[in-house]
């Protein structure tokens, strides 16, 4: 409650929901048939992804926050006087305390996610603990055009995408990605960008599946939230957890897998499943120091500096326009 949330230029919640109706349809009518992970956050989904990152395997969240906490005074040199940080996929806003506390001389922060609970809990705790900052939430997914508030024009602005978000993304959509924060910010901009990165493959597979099931309750909550929102009768359980790794496209992969030949509805409309068919429901890409710097370059971006946690290896990178 008492938390407004800004929503991004020509959407609501009636178009959201008719995208991800459309998306829904066109991802189990495609072959194969795939989601995107975009739709895991609703609130379920957003508690649940904040649950994984407590799971012993699930490294990157902590690995990530130490590494920041370690190099945040650097990273603050990268954020001018009065700046308005700008937070991709926002969710908890746990790691930008480190940034927050680092540079003080923040003025503003606008954190854009897709979950309105995600981002209300966010905005009711950060505004509590940071009195003096302007917390302006916008409601939004963060690869669509992101209008910063009117209010906050002329300001400088660092954005802020941490948690290897940008590897959900094919690497097309990670340089598009990249070059319309570009165009947004300006030439004098920084990125401040976290990025995991390739190593061991037990180590990798063990913090998408979870041994206590943490991460395939994630995964099948997509299938719970289409037979919400959407009119779908799923049945989550015959479907099958999955994570592998794809070696030529540097990835892990999510799966739901069938258990069984089914079938299924969805809006009135039905989808058949052969036994063993499996629904694409996440990419993670994991990077390495030159692949990551390829993709900026890609995106219109330099890296300015970089540092990299002990294993498992995590990076952070400050790119500069
Ligand atoms: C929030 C997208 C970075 O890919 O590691 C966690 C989501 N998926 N476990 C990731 C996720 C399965 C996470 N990101």
């Amino acid at each position: 409650g008492g938390v407004r949330l800004a929503r991004d230029a020509g959407n609501s919640p009636d178009r959201e929901q008719l995208t991800f109706l459309r998306d829904t349809l066109a991802g189990l009518s495609s072959s194969p048939k795939a989601f995107s992970p975009k739709y895991f956050y609703d609130g379920t989904g957003s508690e649940l992804f904040e649950a994984i990152c407590l799971t012993p395997e699930y490294y990157p969240t902590r690995t990530e926050t130490a590494l920041l906490r370690e190099i945040a005074p650097a990273l603050a040199e990268a954020i001018p006087q009065g700046a308005v940080l700008l937070e991709l996929g926002s969710g908890a806003s746990d790691k930008t305390r480190m940034l927050l506390d680092a540079a003080p001389w923040i003025s503003a922060y606008v954190p854009v996610d897709i979950s309105p609970d995600a981002l209300e809990g966010a905005t009711a705790r950060l505004r509590e603990a940071y009195p003096s900052l302007a917390v302006q939430p916008v409601v939004g997914d963060f690869t669509q055009a992101i209008e910063l508030p009117p209010s906050l024009a002329g300001r400088p602005v660092v954005a802020f995408f941490p948690g290897s978000t940008i590897g959900n993304f094919t690497p097309e959509e990670a340089v598009a990605l990249l070059r319309s924060v570009r165009e947004r910010l300006g030439d004098d901009a920084r990125f401040i960008v976290g990025a995991d990165q390739v190593k061991a493959l037990d180590v990798l597979l063990a913090a998408y599946d979870d041994a206590e099931g943490v991460t395939a309750a994630f995964n099948r909550n997509v299938l719970v939230r289409i037979n919400r929102e959407l009119g779908g009768d799923f049945d989550p359980q015959a479907f099958e957890h999955r994570a592998v790794w794809n070696p030529a496209c540097e990835r892990i992969e999510m799966h739901l897998v069938s258990r069984e030949a089914q079938r299924v509805t969805v809006a009135g409309q039905m989808f058949a499943f052969a036994a063993g068919e499996s629904i694409h429901t996440e990419n993670s890409h994991k990077f390495t120091p030159a692949s990551f710097a390829r993709l900026a370059a890609d995106g219109g971006w330099e890296v300015e500096r970089s540092w990299i946690s002990p294993d498992p290896a995590f990076a952070v990178f400050v790119l500069k326009a």
